[in-house]
């Protein structure tokens, strides 16, 4: 049984920008055939090395037959996987085209009417579904019996046949990563100039954040065994050579149990890797005590879900979650040595260039170490877009890439909206490179902090941050000749399938008392009136957002001490003399380095 699996080449100018990423689906899905059986299997990392379509085909022609080939689609990358999949139908007609990943779960109706040569769609989690439909082809069973295979959709004529879902794998355990399909020296973290990987210990979330469909996507939630997962990052570090690693899950925190016990096995067989987590703030403020401990293992970066400055947002978004929180989480990681990345989501209905302006001041404010600014994209499965559906104008999924404004905010155009996220980000950065990162004390924090700075400055050298080559950006001046190159022949099919989360919904009585309560006590220990904040929870329509109530004098201020205000862009020599503006701080804040510490990112 010849397998092929394809990550499609898609590319935004997103999260990518640090670096060549190893895709952990392949590694997971890999390892789990392999274990039933099925070994020979070959990986095509079209995105990673960036294949055209012809380069696609002479990979493809190397092979003399495939029984199966699987590639996986978030949704902006589904036309390419789509497309990747014709072509291997194609030249294969006798492989079983398979399509796997986040789009395709729910969106399986329109993906199969619009890409009739995707023969199956896996649903949700696709480990043991993959299985099963290998197994069948291999068994010459199917087509005949895939109506028994759970967790797939398919045709009959013009019929879309969706299977019963297959339950979550209740033994996470079984599934164990083959990392070794992947061809290594290509997967390179620039701000570590590292190997990267993504291992995956908890897969869920318990929350259900309104514009997030990841806790619908993996149902359950479910833990690894630490002492696994600590193996898998061992053969990573010791067989990969991998000298960084980000953990792939939603919320690797929320049992703490679990979490400490990871961290306690990495320190205790010395590893000595550095790692980062997605994580919500309300596990960061719950585990103030162990965040030592945490960065003794070895955490350096944590990204925080802190989403919006205004707590009517927080509160549109389901986050559970206060700013006041947000705050302290950003300052007790910042004590604990651990790099934090605030993120915020744009573009909502009332978003304006002050409420943009807010988020910009609140991560000046709070100290975050990095901050990022995602357009907000309503996923079309996400419960949040069906209270907004008759707003949404742009229906061509390859533009949903928290770089894009898929959403026109009531009060400005998408180019006012981009210019105003960019300001924030010129802002920003400039402040941090020059006032901040040279001056860390901590060398790893300030080596990690530097190459950072280093991967987003080449990706705006190169344009391809936020693909502002693509559009057309080049500053305030450009806006109203943005190309944003919208495909509107792209329609919303009716049948979107929203996940059947009745019965395993968790918001609860118990987690709205639980918000309330964090509420109170982030107010009490901050000593700020939430009073309004609450109100607008009430009143959605009257926004006021926690900064009318800060001191802005305050705010302000520490924005100014950073700078000031400094509006324009900065040009591509600018940012090359800001580099070189932190490399010569670094060197003298840190003379070991212009000696040639090799603690110190290479240049
Ligand atoms: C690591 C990561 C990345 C890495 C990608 C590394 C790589 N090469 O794969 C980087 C940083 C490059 C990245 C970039 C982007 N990302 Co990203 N990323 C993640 C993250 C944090 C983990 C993904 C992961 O590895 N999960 C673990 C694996 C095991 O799960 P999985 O991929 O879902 O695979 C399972 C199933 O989906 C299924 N499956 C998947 N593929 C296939 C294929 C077949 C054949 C089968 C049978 C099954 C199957 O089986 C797998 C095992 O159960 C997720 C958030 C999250 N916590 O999941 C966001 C996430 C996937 N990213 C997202 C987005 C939007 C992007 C960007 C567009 C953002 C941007 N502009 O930068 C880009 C697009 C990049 C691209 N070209 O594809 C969104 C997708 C949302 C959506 N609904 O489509 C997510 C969910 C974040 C979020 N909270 O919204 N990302
Ligand atoms: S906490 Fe994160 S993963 Fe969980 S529902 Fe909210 S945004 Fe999604």
């Amino acid at each position: 049984m010849r397998i092929v699996l394809i990550h499609p080449n898609y590319h935004s100018g997103g999260a990518e920008i640090a670096g060549k990423w190893s895709p952990a689906w392949v590694a997971y899905l890999a390892g789990y055939l392999k274990a039933g059986g099925y070994t020979d299997i070959r990986f095509i990392d079209a995105m990673t090395d960036d294949l055209t379509e012809d380069q696609l085909r002479a990979e493809l022609a190397k092979e003399k037959r495939i029984d199966v080939v699987g590639c996986t689609a978030m949704t902006p990358s589904i036309y390419k996987a789509e497309r990747a999949l014709q072509i291997v139908k194609e030249m294969h007609p006798e492989a079983v085209t398979v399509l796997g990943g986040i789009h395709g779960t729910f969106m399986y109706n329109q993906v199969l009417k619009e890409a009739p040569w995707i023969d199956a769609i896996v649903r949700g989690e696709g480990e043991s579904v993959m299985l099963n439909l290998v197994e069948s082809v291999h068994a010459g069973r199917w087509p005949n019996d895939r109506g028994q295979i759970c967790g797939i959709a398919y045709r009959e004529g013009e019929k879309v046949v969706a299977t019963k879902p297959e339950p979550p794998i209740r033994d996470v355990d079984t599934i164990v990563a083959d990392w070794s399909i992947l061809d290594w020296p290509k997967y390179i973290y620039i701000p570590m100039n590292t190997r990267v990987a993504t291992p995956n210990m908890a897969r869920g979330c318990p929350f259900t954040c309104s514009f997030c469909s990841q806790w619908k996507f993996w149902r359950d939630y479910r833990v690894r065994d630490p002492k696994l997962v600590v193996d898998e990052i061992e053969n990573l570090v010791k067989v990969h050579k991998v000298g960084f690693f980000i953990l792939a899950d939603e919320e690797p925190t929320i049992n703490k149990k679990a979490f400490v016990a990871f961290c306690q096995e990495l320190i205790d067989r010395k590893l000595g890797i550095l790692w980062g987590i997605n994580t919500r703030v309300s596990d960061v403020l719950r585990d103030e005590a162990e965040l030592p401990f945490y960065r003794k293992a070895g955490l350096v970066h944590i990204s925080l879900g802190t989403e919006a400055a205004a707590q009517l947002n927080l509160d549109l978004f389901n986050k559970e979650t206060t700013v006041a929180e947000n705050k302290k989480a950003v300052r007790i990681l910042r004590e604990n040595g651990i790099v934090t990345e605030a993120q915020f989501i744009m573009g909502i209905d009332s978003e304006t260039v002050e409420t943009i302006n807010e988020t910009y001041l609140m991560a000046m404010d709070w100290g975050a170490d990095m901050a990022n600014w995602s357009m907000f994209t309503p996923w079309p499965y996400s419960d949040l877009y069906r209270e907004m559906e008759d707003k949404v104008e742009v229906l061509d999924f390859e533009k949903y890439n928290f770089v894009t404004p898929i959403m026109k905010p009531k009060n400005m155009s998408r180019g006012e909206l981009l210019d105003a996220v960019m300001n924030n980000y010129r802002r920003f950065y400039m402040r941090r490179s020059l006032f901040h990162y040279p001056w860390v004390r901590d060398p790893v924090r300030r080596k990690y902090l530097l190459g950072c700075l280093k991967a987003f400055l080449k990706s705006a050298y190169e344009r391809k941050f936020y693909n502002l080559g693509k559009v057309g950006y080049w500053g305030p001046q450009t806006i109203k000749k943005l190309k944003w190159q919208f495909d509107h022949s792209r329609k919303l099919d009716e049948k979107v399938d929203f996940g059947d989360v009745a019965s395993w919904k968790s918001r609860s009585a118990r987690k709205e008392s639980e918000a309330e309560a964090r509420m109170k006590n982030a107010e009490a220990e901050l000593g700020l009136d939430m009073g309004d904040a609450k109100r607008t929870v009430a009143a959605p329509q009257k926004k006021t957002s926690l900064l009318a109530h800060a001191n802005v004098n305050d705010l302000a201020q520490g924005a100014a001490a950073c700078g000031g205000g400094g509006d324009q862009q900065m040009s591509e020599a600018e940012m090359e003399a800001v580099l070189n503006r932190a490399r010569e701080h670094a060197a003298t804040a840190n003379p070991s380095r212009a000696a040639g510490n090799p603690q110190m990112p290479a240049d």
